[in-house]
């Protein structure tokens, strides 16, 4: 193992959940006044301040990479001997109990490439505050717990930035000095510095009206530059349709007069749900049928009802500190996935959110990254936006939703709102809803919140015929886990059901059990045939594996299934998806005609599903047809963004030998850069989770990913933070291949500036 200790810097501290203590002071006011200007950009900051609690501890804000103008306190401006500036932080000892406090700082949004703060977005300014993105702003104590109300007034050049949006609704607008104009906006609703948004720019807005269940008219934009009005419509229709399902299902109503989205090209993450101005990822927002999939159609609509719920699930209740995560992620991503579900077909929207969780979140829980979903330590939180604390968070609250009923749990739902509302709160608050609500004793539940690691089930059914009895014996068990070596046996809810092994019918009632003990025996009576057991959605797998082993009847799919006119309907979207597997497997299967029949669906394809199946067949082949089909979809376009990232992707995921090479060679293309997230993830992250060019034996997988993400550390920290996490499953491999990663993980390692957040992967993966 490598010692971290011989890097050139000192390690970065972790910080503990057990260290949580509340803040000294409470900021209920501030009005912010930003002179924007891309190159230098003047924020006024005007605090009111109240101790909290009996203690004399100075007033502390943090700060990251502000240059300091000037400060005062109570109207008074202070000398430097008044207040103390150290690393990250103004600290300013005060006598009284409550004080104001003005600071006026400069910042540079264009050369901000980490993209949290406020930076430049193809000439839009916008912020990306979570989670600790509002100190890169102004001087603040940027944490959750933290409840602010926010008055806002930007002043900018009219020509350049014509719309001025912030949170709340605007309550002033006027004309400026000279080429300059300036807007006020305020917001009534108190929140942490992470929901703080603004956006500048020349935009354009597709409007839009949504009356509430209780009467309200609520006005609703989206905003995007001009040539991409016509691809809103989609974005616009789900944020109604996510509205009017969060009355139905949660009673939930929106809570201002207006609500925004604004799409931006360069965005670390999805979306954000900043209070009533979300901003969006551009590929989360734009889509007709030439440019978007069907994939990329229901992942808008999840995005567009995942930020939105977060109105409540995180807004209006939000976390006590980074630990709590989960609180808001895990809870609205069951959201979103309830959502989907009833919007189009539940198995369906089940099987992908259990391959997610398949694909993304147990390699993670088996690896040197797992953590709780509720993690015990952090040393940059931006690491832990993860699969176990998004994914299996939402399983989580889905096994809650399993045990309760949808009853109680819409009841513990409803009390959760009503008892935090406002507040800043804890996983636990949320499990005590729950519990308060149902009456049931969730204490041995608890411990998925706090216990890393995937727990294996094993099931196994005697039958005697002579009592008609069935004896069904469940045993779990769970990996250690990096920190968490010895552990305990989970709650886990199993619904169970047996099928007659001749008959195939149901015997009797699908049951739901709880095994909370190492194993577990379950007798069931009446049961006069043979069973065999089935647990949990494994039937489903089971028929989809036999079904790839057939792969002569997809031709017959293929024939009836491909080549319709373009409708945007559940069943053409099946259609769709029927006759592109059906393809992908008779090329699989190496059939002749597959690459013609690849190639003439290229061709003539009137929607970008399928002209993006046939090609990404193509590209796995050899056929003369594949370079003519890849030089022609980046002919056709190469202007728009978010399709060149389809065009890297298929080409770093291809099954090729000589893909690695070729991942190597696009890194050097003149579309690559290592400045969009997008274009960053569609060559890089595509490539890491290609197994097999990515472990090609010579390492130059390994390499290649070590360097690219060196370099993009020093841009964006953030995002180069996360596409190390392939060279940490090294223990998993071979020795050769092993050695290797390690060999590029120590490089990455000893590297001179590391950030910390890539530290902090780093290290964890070496372990
Ligand atoms: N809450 C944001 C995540 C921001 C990530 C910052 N590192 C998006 C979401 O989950 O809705
Ligand atoms: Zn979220």
């Amino acid at each position: 193992m490598l010692d971290m200790q011989s890097a050139s810097v000192t390690p970065p501290r972790a910080i503990l959940r057990e260290e949580y203590r509340q803040p000294d002071w409470l900021v209920p006011d501030i009005a912010l006044d930003f002179t924007l200007d891309p190159g230098l950009t003047r924020v006024r900051a005007r605090l009111t301040l109240e101790r909290i609690g009996r203690h004399d501890a100075p007033i502390r804000l943090d700060g990251e990479g502000l240059k300091l103008i000037e400060v005062s306190l109570d109207g008074e401006m202070l000398g430097t001997d008044r207040y103390r500036l150290e690393d990250d932080a103004l600290v300013i000892p005060c006598d009284a109990d409550k004080a104001r406090l003005e600071t006026l700082v400069e910042i540079a949004p264009q050369a901000n490439s980490q993209l949290m703060g406020l930076y430049e977005s193809g000439g839009i300014l916008c912020t990306q505050c979570e989670a600790e993105g509002f100190r890169r702003i102004t001087f603040f104590p940027d944490r959750p717990d933290v409840l602010t109300r926010y008055s806002v007034r930007m002043d900018a050049d009219k020509a350049e930035y014509p719309v001025l949006l912030s949170n709340g609704d605007c309550v002033e607008s006027g004309e400026g000095e000279g080429s300059r104009h300036w807007a006020r906006w305020e917001d009534p609703w108190p929140k942490p510095s992470y929901l703080f948004a603004l956006v500048a720019g020349d935009l354009v807005a597709n409007r839009d009206k949504f009356v509430t269940r209780s009467g309200k008219s609520v006005d609703l934009a989206i905003w995007v530059r001009e040539g991409d009005l016509a691809k809103t419509g989609h974005a616009m229709e789900s944020l109604k349709k996510a509205m009017k399902w969060d009355e139905e299902t949660y009673g939930r109503e929106y809570d201002l007069d207006q609500f925004n989205i604004v799409a931006v090209a360069d965005f670390n993450f999805g979306a954000m749900e900043n209070k009533s101005l979300n901003i969006f990822n551009s590929r989360y927002v734009l889509a007709d049928p030439d440019t978007a999939t069907d994939g990329d159609y229901d992942a808008i609509a999840a995005v567009v009802a995942h930020e939105y719920f977060h109105n409540w699930s995180g807004n209006r209740v939000t976390c006590r500190d980074w630990f709590q995560l989960s609180l808001k992620e895990g809870f609205t991503v069951f959201r979103d996935q309830s959502f989907s579900a009833d919007q189009g077909s539940p198995a369906v929207s089940r099987i992908s959110d259990v391959r997610a969780l398949r694909s993304a979140q147990f390699p993670e829980d088996a690896g040197p990254l797992a953590h709780p979903v509720r993690p015990d330590s952090y040393i940059e939180i931006s690491n832990f936006y993860t699969a176990t604390v998004y994914n299996k968070g939402a399983e989580l609250i889905r096994m809650l939703h399993t045990l309760l009923g949808p009853e109680a749990f819409r009841k513990g739902a409803d009390l959760y709102f009503e008892r935090n509302d406002g507040q800043a709160v804890t996983c636990e608050d949320f499990v005590a809803a729950m519990e308060d609500a149902s009456g049931r004793d969730l204490s041995r539940f608890r411990l998925w919140y706090s216990q890393a690691g995937t727990p294996q089930l094993s099931a196994t059914i005697d039958h005697d015929a002579g009592s008609a009895r069935a004896t069904v014996r469940l045993e779990q068990s769970i990996e250690p886990t990096p920190g968490q070596v010895d552990k305990q046996p989970m709650a886990i809810p199993v619904k169970l059901a047996l099928f007659g092994a001749h008959s195939g019918k149901r015997l009797g009632e699908e049951m739901l059990g709880l095994l909370d003990e190492p194993s577990e025996e379950i007798v069931i009576d009446g049961i006069a045939e043979r069973p065999v057991l089935s647990i949990n959605q494994a039937r489903e797998a089971l028929r989809r594996d036999i079904g790839a082993a057939l792969a002569a009847d997809w031709r017959a799919a293929y024939a009836g299934n491909s080549a319709e006119r373009y409708e945007y309907s559940p069943e053409a979207k099946a259609k769709r998806r029927l006759g592109n597997t059906a393809l992908s497997f008779i090329a699989a299967s190496g059939a002749e005609d597959a690459p013609q029949m690849a190639f003439a669906q290229f061709e003539a394809a009137d929607n970008m599903t399928d002209r993006q199946a046939a090609l990404a067949v193509l590209a796995n082949g050899d056929s003369p047809d594949r370079v003519a089909a890849l030089a022609g979809f980046y002919e056709r376009y190469r202007d728009n963004a978010l399709v060149l990232d389809k065009w890297f992707a298929i080409q770093a995921i291809s099954t090729r030998d000589d893909t690695a090479a070729r991942v190597e060679e696009l890194a050097g293309h003149p579309d690559f850069t290592l400045r969009n997230p997008n274009r960053l993830r569609s060559l890089v992250t595509s490539f890491g989770v290609n197994q097999r060019a990515f472990h090609t034996v010579s390492g130059r997988g390994y390499r290649f990913l070590a360097g690219i993400v060196l370099e993009a550390d020093k841009i964006n920290p953030q995002t180069a933070a996360r596409m190390v996490t392939p060279l940490g499953r090294w223990r998993r491999l071979e020795e050769g291949r092993s050695s290797m990663m390690r060999t590029e993980l120590e490089r990455i390692a000893r590297s001179e500036g590391l950030s910390k957040d890539l530290y902090e992967q780093v290290s964890k993966s070496l372990g």
